[in-house]
Protein backbone atom coordinates (compact mmCIF):
# COMPACT_ATOMS: atom_id res chain seq x y z
CA UNK A 1 0.00 0.00 0.00
CA UNK A 2 0.89 3.18 -0.58
CA UNK A 3 1.08 6.04 1.88
CA UNK A 4 -0.01 9.41 0.65
CA UNK A 5 1.56 12.60 2.73
CA UNK A 6 -1.09 14.26 4.26
CA UNK A 7 -1.61 17.92 2.37
CA UNK A 8 -1.78 21.67 3.36
CA UNK A 9 -4.66 22.00 0.59
CA UNK A 10 -6.28 18.80 1.26
CA UNK A 11 -6.62 19.79 5.34
CA UNK A 12 -7.04 23.19 4.94
CA UNK A 13 -9.92 22.96 1.75
CA UNK A 14 -13.08 23.57 3.65
CA UNK A 15 -11.37 26.61 5.36
CA UNK A 16 -8.86 28.91 3.12
CA UNK A 17 -6.97 28.60 0.15
CA UNK A 18 -2.96 27.66 0.60
CA UNK A 19 -0.64 30.09 -0.44
CA UNK A 20 2.93 30.58 -1.27
CA UNK A 21 5.20 32.94 -2.49
CA UNK A 22 7.36 31.88 -6.08
CA UNK A 23 10.02 32.43 -8.19
CA UNK A 24 11.72 31.06 -10.97
CA UNK A 25 14.35 29.14 -9.45
CA UNK A 26 11.93 27.78 -6.55
CA UNK A 27 9.44 26.37 -9.03
CA UNK A 28 12.16 24.62 -10.52
CA UNK A 29 14.00 23.54 -7.62
CA UNK A 30 10.79 22.94 -5.16
CA UNK A 31 8.08 22.51 -7.93
CA UNK A 32 7.03 19.03 -6.39
CA UNK A 33 6.49 20.39 -3.18
CA UNK A 34 4.81 23.48 -4.36
CA UNK A 35 2.12 21.20 -6.76
CA UNK A 36 1.43 19.19 -4.21
CA UNK A 37 1.32 20.94 -0.75
CA UNK A 38 -0.63 24.11 -1.94
CA UNK A 39 -3.19 25.71 -4.21
CA UNK A 40 -2.35 29.29 -4.49
CA UNK A 41 0.64 30.89 -5.69
CA UNK A 42 2.27 34.56 -5.69
CA UNK A 43 4.86 35.74 -7.19
CA UNK A 44 7.26 36.88 -4.67
CA UNK A 45 9.00 39.34 -6.59
CA UNK A 46 8.74 38.98 -10.42
CA UNK A 47 5.31 40.77 -10.49
CA UNK A 48 6.55 44.01 -8.88
CA UNK A 49 7.13 47.36 -10.89
CA UNK A 50 10.83 47.02 -11.54
CA UNK A 51 10.65 43.77 -12.83
CA UNK A 52 7.27 44.75 -15.29
CA UNK A 53 8.25 47.67 -16.71
CA UNK A 54 11.84 48.62 -15.62
CA UNK A 55 11.94 51.46 -18.36
CA UNK A 56 8.79 53.42 -20.01
CA UNK A 57 7.10 51.47 -22.10
CA UNK A 58 9.38 48.48 -21.70
CA UNK A 59 7.20 45.37 -20.68
CA UNK A 60 8.92 42.56 -19.16
CA UNK A 61 6.41 39.71 -18.16
CA UNK A 62 8.61 36.64 -19.17
CA UNK A 63 9.08 35.27 -15.56
CA UNK A 64 5.94 36.67 -14.27
CA UNK A 65 4.31 34.56 -17.57
CA UNK A 66 6.34 31.73 -16.46
CA UNK A 67 5.01 31.86 -13.00
CA UNK A 68 1.30 32.07 -14.54
CA UNK A 69 2.29 29.35 -16.64
CA UNK A 70 2.54 27.40 -13.93
CA UNK A 71 -0.32 28.00 -11.65
CA UNK A 72 -2.42 27.10 -14.80
CA UNK A 73 -0.87 24.01 -15.78
CA UNK A 74 -0.79 22.56 -12.02
CA UNK A 75 -4.50 23.75 -11.47
CA UNK A 76 -3.14 26.34 -8.88
CA UNK A 77 -5.37 29.89 -7.90
CA UNK A 78 -3.12 33.20 -8.42
CA UNK A 79 -2.82 36.25 -6.22
CA UNK A 80 -0.98 39.22 -7.77
CA UNK A 81 1.38 41.48 -5.56
CA UNK A 82 2.20 44.49 -5.96
CA UNK A 83 0.63 46.67 -8.54
CA UNK A 84 2.03 49.87 -6.66
CA UNK A 85 5.23 49.88 -3.70
CA UNK A 86 7.52 52.48 -2.77
CA UNK A 87 10.18 50.15 -3.39
CA UNK A 88 11.40 47.75 -6.05
CA UNK A 89 10.06 50.58 -8.14
CA UNK A 90 11.80 52.42 -10.53
CA UNK A 91 12.82 55.91 -10.18
CA UNK A 92 11.61 57.67 -13.81
CA UNK A 93 7.99 57.17 -12.54
CA UNK A 94 8.82 59.96 -10.67
CA UNK A 95 10.51 61.88 -13.25
CA UNK A 96 10.68 64.39 -15.55
CA UNK A 97 14.00 64.70 -17.51
CA UNK A 98 15.89 66.02 -14.84
CA UNK A 99 13.06 67.27 -12.84
CA UNK A 100 10.25 65.58 -9.99
CA UNK A 101 7.29 64.77 -12.00
CA UNK A 102 3.98 66.72 -12.50
CA UNK A 103 1.25 64.54 -10.30
CA UNK A 104 -0.53 64.78 -13.77
CA UNK A 105 2.06 62.97 -15.62
CA UNK A 106 2.90 60.29 -12.48
CA UNK A 107 -0.81 59.40 -12.23
CA UNK A 108 -1.09 59.13 -16.08
CA UNK A 109 1.97 56.51 -15.90
CA UNK A 110 0.22 55.23 -12.91
CA UNK A 111 -2.97 54.34 -14.66
CA UNK A 112 -1.10 52.75 -17.65
CA UNK A 113 1.23 50.49 -15.70
CA UNK A 114 -1.77 49.21 -13.99
CA UNK A 115 -3.94 48.73 -16.92
CA UNK A 116 -0.90 46.81 -18.36
CA UNK A 117 -0.88 44.25 -15.94
CA UNK A 118 -4.47 43.61 -14.77
CA UNK A 119 -5.03 43.65 -18.36
CA UNK A 120 -2.20 40.87 -18.85
CA UNK A 121 -2.89 38.99 -15.57
CA UNK A 122 -6.76 38.79 -14.88
CA UNK A 123 -7.51 34.82 -15.08
CA UNK A 124 -6.72 32.73 -12.17
CA UNK A 125 -5.97 35.57 -9.92
CA UNK A 126 -8.43 35.65 -7.06
CA UNK A 127 -6.93 38.99 -5.90
CA UNK A 128 -4.26 41.61 -6.10
CA UNK A 129 -2.23 43.73 -4.12
CA UNK A 130 -2.71 47.41 -5.38
CA UNK A 131 -0.37 49.06 -3.02
CA UNK A 132 2.05 47.79 -0.51
CA UNK A 133 3.22 49.07 2.74
CA UNK A 134 1.42 52.67 2.91
CA UNK A 135 1.75 52.52 6.74
CA UNK A 136 4.14 54.81 8.33
CA UNK A 137 5.61 51.95 11.25
CA UNK A 138 6.80 55.52 13.81
CA UNK A 139 4.49 58.06 15.53
CA UNK A 140 1.24 58.81 14.43
CA UNK A 141 1.66 59.79 11.56
CA UNK A 142 -0.81 57.51 9.38
CA UNK A 143 0.63 57.64 5.26
CA UNK A 144 4.37 56.54 4.96
CA UNK A 145 6.22 59.56 2.86
CA UNK A 146 7.43 57.92 0.04
CA UNK A 147 7.64 58.97 -3.99
CA UNK A 148 4.12 59.08 -4.74
CA UNK A 149 3.20 60.79 -1.64
CA UNK A 150 5.36 63.24 -2.67
CA UNK A 151 5.10 63.30 -6.27
CA UNK A 152 1.15 62.99 -6.43
CA UNK A 153 0.17 63.04 -2.80
CA UNK A 154 -2.23 61.23 -0.49
CA UNK A 155 -4.87 60.65 -2.95
CA UNK A 156 -2.69 58.39 -4.97
CA UNK A 157 -3.88 55.21 -2.96
CA UNK A 158 -7.65 56.02 -3.71
CA UNK A 159 -6.25 57.05 -7.92
CA UNK A 160 -4.43 53.19 -8.03
CA UNK A 161 -7.86 51.75 -7.00
CA UNK A 162 -10.03 53.36 -8.93
CA UNK A 163 -7.74 52.76 -12.29
CA UNK A 164 -7.46 49.08 -11.00
CA UNK A 165 -11.02 48.78 -10.69
CA UNK A 166 -11.47 50.55 -14.11
CA UNK A 167 -8.65 47.86 -15.57
CA UNK A 168 -10.73 45.06 -13.92
CA UNK A 169 -14.30 45.56 -13.07
CA UNK A 170 -14.31 41.84 -10.89
CA UNK A 171 -10.82 41.61 -9.18
CA UNK A 172 -10.72 41.60 -5.50
CA UNK A 173 -8.51 44.90 -4.48
CA UNK A 174 -6.70 44.54 -1.86
CA UNK A 175 -4.75 46.74 0.38
CA UNK A 176 -1.33 45.32 2.23
CA UNK A 177 0.64 45.91 5.17
CA UNK A 178 3.26 44.34 8.04
CA UNK A 179 3.54 44.88 11.45
CA UNK A 180 -0.58 44.36 11.02
CA UNK A 181 -0.79 43.10 14.23
CA UNK A 182 1.24 45.78 16.22
CA UNK A 183 -1.63 48.02 18.39
CA UNK A 184 -0.19 51.58 16.93
CA UNK A 185 0.07 50.88 13.37
CA UNK A 186 -3.02 48.98 13.66
CA UNK A 187 -5.43 51.67 14.40
CA UNK A 188 -3.51 53.31 12.04
CA UNK A 189 -3.35 50.86 8.99
CA UNK A 190 -8.04 50.80 10.07
CA UNK A 191 -8.79 54.18 10.07
CA UNK A 192 -7.21 54.25 6.52
CA UNK A 193 -9.42 51.82 5.24
CA UNK A 194 -12.22 53.04 7.22
CA UNK A 195 -11.14 56.68 5.91
CA UNK A 196 -10.90 55.20 1.91
CA UNK A 197 -14.12 53.05 2.08
CA UNK A 198 -15.61 56.37 3.59
CA UNK A 199 -14.47 58.12 0.28
CA UNK A 200 -16.44 55.44 -2.14
CA UNK A 201 -12.64 53.78 -2.67
CA UNK A 202 -13.28 50.31 -4.53
CA UNK A 203 -11.38 48.30 -2.02
CA UNK A 204 -12.23 44.92 -1.32
CA UNK A 205 -9.55 43.41 1.34
CA UNK A 206 -7.29 43.56 3.49
CA UNK A 207 -3.81 41.65 3.45
CA UNK A 208 -2.11 41.08 7.07
CA UNK A 209 1.27 39.96 5.39
CA UNK A 210 1.84 38.27 9.03
CA UNK A 211 5.88 38.61 9.06
CA UNK A 212 5.77 36.96 12.58
CA UNK A 213 8.18 35.73 15.07
CA UNK A 214 8.49 32.80 17.91
CA UNK A 215 8.64 35.90 20.56
CA UNK A 216 5.97 37.75 19.13
CA UNK A 217 3.28 39.22 18.37
CA UNK A 218 1.41 38.08 21.01
CA UNK A 219 -1.83 36.22 20.20
CA UNK A 220 -4.24 38.59 21.82
CA UNK A 221 -2.89 41.05 19.58
CA UNK A 222 -3.36 39.08 16.37
CA UNK A 223 -7.09 38.66 17.50
CA UNK A 224 -7.14 41.48 18.24
CA UNK A 225 -6.07 42.55 14.73
CA UNK A 226 -8.19 40.07 12.76
CA UNK A 227 -11.75 41.27 14.53
CA UNK A 228 -10.58 44.94 13.56
CA UNK A 229 -9.97 44.67 10.02
CA UNK A 230 -13.00 42.44 9.94
CA UNK A 231 -15.05 44.79 11.07
CA UNK A 232 -14.60 47.04 8.10
CA UNK A 233 -16.69 43.86 6.18
CA UNK A 234 -13.62 44.09 4.16
CA UNK A 235 -12.32 40.15 3.07
CA UNK A 236 -8.91 39.67 4.96
CA UNK A 237 -6.05 37.43 3.64
CA UNK A 238 -3.04 36.17 5.41
CA UNK A 239 -0.79 37.60 2.77
CA UNK A 240 3.40 36.62 3.30
CA UNK A 241 3.29 34.40 6.02
CA UNK A 242 6.44 33.59 8.29
CA UNK A 243 7.94 32.89 11.67
CA UNK A 244 10.97 33.50 11.83
CA UNK A 245 13.64 32.39 14.55
CA UNK A 246 14.63 35.94 15.41
CA UNK A 247 13.07 38.73 16.70
CA UNK A 248 13.72 41.82 14.56
CA UNK A 249 16.74 43.62 16.04
CA UNK A 250 18.60 39.82 17.11
CA UNK A 251 22.05 40.11 14.93
CA UNK A 252 23.23 37.31 16.17
CA UNK A 253 25.16 34.94 13.32
CA UNK A 254 26.55 32.07 15.57
CA UNK A 255 23.72 29.38 14.62
CA UNK A 256 24.28 26.85 12.14
CA UNK A 257 21.40 24.53 12.96
CA UNK A 258 18.14 25.89 14.81
CA UNK A 259 18.17 24.37 18.59
CA UNK A 260 15.42 22.19 19.30
CA UNK A 261 14.06 24.41 21.49
CA UNK A 262 13.90 26.92 18.66
CA UNK A 263 11.90 24.14 16.34
CA UNK A 264 9.60 22.84 19.19
CA UNK A 265 8.33 26.70 20.08
CA UNK A 266 7.89 27.59 16.71
CA UNK A 267 5.40 24.50 15.96
CA UNK A 268 3.41 25.85 19.03
CA UNK A 269 3.60 29.31 18.07
CA UNK A 270 2.07 27.76 14.03
CA UNK A 271 -0.40 25.79 16.32
CA UNK A 272 -1.67 28.85 17.65
CA UNK A 273 -1.98 30.54 14.75
CA UNK A 274 -3.69 27.98 12.59
CA UNK A 275 -5.66 28.02 15.19
CA UNK A 276 -6.83 31.65 15.08
CA UNK A 277 -6.88 31.19 11.44
CA UNK A 278 -9.30 28.78 11.52
CA UNK A 279 -11.53 30.11 14.15
CA UNK A 280 -12.18 33.13 11.52
CA UNK A 281 -12.01 31.15 8.22
CA UNK A 282 -15.33 32.94 7.92
CA UNK A 283 -13.59 36.12 7.47
CA UNK A 284 -10.43 34.74 5.34
CA UNK A 285 -10.06 33.32 2.40
CA UNK A 286 -6.36 32.47 1.84
CA UNK A 287 -3.18 32.00 3.91
CA UNK A 288 -0.05 32.04 1.69
CA UNK A 289 3.32 31.29 3.32
CA UNK A 290 6.38 33.61 2.20
CA UNK A 291 8.43 30.60 1.17
CA UNK A 292 7.86 27.04 0.50
CA UNK A 293 10.25 25.64 2.51
CA UNK A 294 13.63 26.63 4.79
CA UNK A 295 15.82 25.70 2.01
CA UNK A 296 15.36 29.35 0.44
CA UNK A 297 13.38 32.24 2.09
CA UNK A 298 13.98 36.23 1.94
CA UNK A 299 14.67 35.57 5.60
CA UNK A 300 17.80 33.75 4.89
CA UNK A 301 19.71 37.23 4.34
CA UNK A 302 17.88 39.68 5.72
CA UNK A 303 17.70 42.02 7.99
CA UNK A 304 20.90 39.98 8.99
CA UNK A 305 23.58 39.21 5.60
CA UNK A 306 24.01 35.74 5.41
CA UNK A 307 22.69 34.44 8.54
CA UNK A 308 20.19 31.74 7.99
CA UNK A 309 16.75 31.56 9.03
CA UNK A 310 14.09 28.91 9.15
CA UNK A 311 10.96 30.07 9.45
CA UNK A 312 8.52 27.95 7.01
CA UNK A 313 7.09 24.51 7.50
CA UNK A 314 9.29 22.10 5.36
CA UNK A 315 12.94 22.00 6.73
CA UNK A 316 16.10 22.79 3.71
CA UNK A 317 15.40 19.01 2.57
CA UNK A 318 12.03 20.04 2.30
CA UNK A 319 10.81 17.62 4.66
CA UNK A 320 7.96 18.42 7.05
CA UNK A 321 9.20 19.98 10.22
CA UNK A 322 7.16 20.00 13.63
CA UNK A 323 5.59 23.19 13.11
CA UNK A 324 3.89 21.57 9.75
CA UNK A 325 2.68 18.21 11.66
CA UNK A 326 0.57 20.54 14.04
CA UNK A 327 -1.37 22.87 11.32
CA UNK A 328 -2.52 19.72 9.82
CA UNK A 329 -3.83 17.68 12.99
CA UNK A 330 -6.20 19.25 14.78
C1 LIG B 1 7.70 42.29 2.43
N1 LIG B 1 8.19 43.39 3.18
C2 LIG B 1 7.29 42.66 1.00
O1 LIG B 1 5.91 42.97 0.95
C3 LIG B 1 7.55 41.56 -0.02
O2 LIG B 1 7.26 42.04 -1.30
C4 LIG B 1 8.98 41.09 0.04
O3 LIG B 1 9.21 40.05 -0.90
C5 LIG B 1 9.33 40.66 1.41
C6 LIG B 1 8.70 41.19 2.47
C7 LIG B 1 8.41 43.17 4.60
C8 LIG B 1 9.25 44.22 5.26
C9 LIG B 1 8.83 45.52 5.31
C10 LIG B 1 9.60 46.51 5.93
C11 LIG B 1 10.78 46.19 6.49
C12 LIG B 1 11.23 44.90 6.44
C13 LIG B 1 10.46 43.93 5.82
O4 LIG B 1 11.43 47.22 7.13
C14 LIG B 1 12.75 47.35 7.16
C15 LIG B 1 13.51 47.54 6.01
C16 LIG B 1 14.87 47.67 6.10
C17 LIG B 1 15.48 47.61 7.33
C18 LIG B 1 14.72 47.42 8.46
C19 LIG B 1 13.36 47.28 8.37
Amino acid sequence: MTHKLITLKDVYKDYFKIGVAVNPTTLRQDGELIRTQFNSITAENHMKPEELQPEEGIFTFEKADMIADFAKENDLALRGHTLLWHNQTPDWFFKDGDHIASRELALERMKTHITAVLGRYTDGFYAWDVVNEVIEDKGTTILRESNWTKVVGDDFIQKAFEYAREASPNMSLFINDYNESHPEKREKYYSLIKDLIAKGTPINGVGLQAHWGVEGPAIDDIREAIEKYASLGLTLQITEMDVSMFNFDDRRTDLMQPTEQMLALQAERYEQFFDVFREYSKHIDSVTLWAASDRYNWLNDFPVHGRKNWPMLFDENNQPKESFNRIVHF
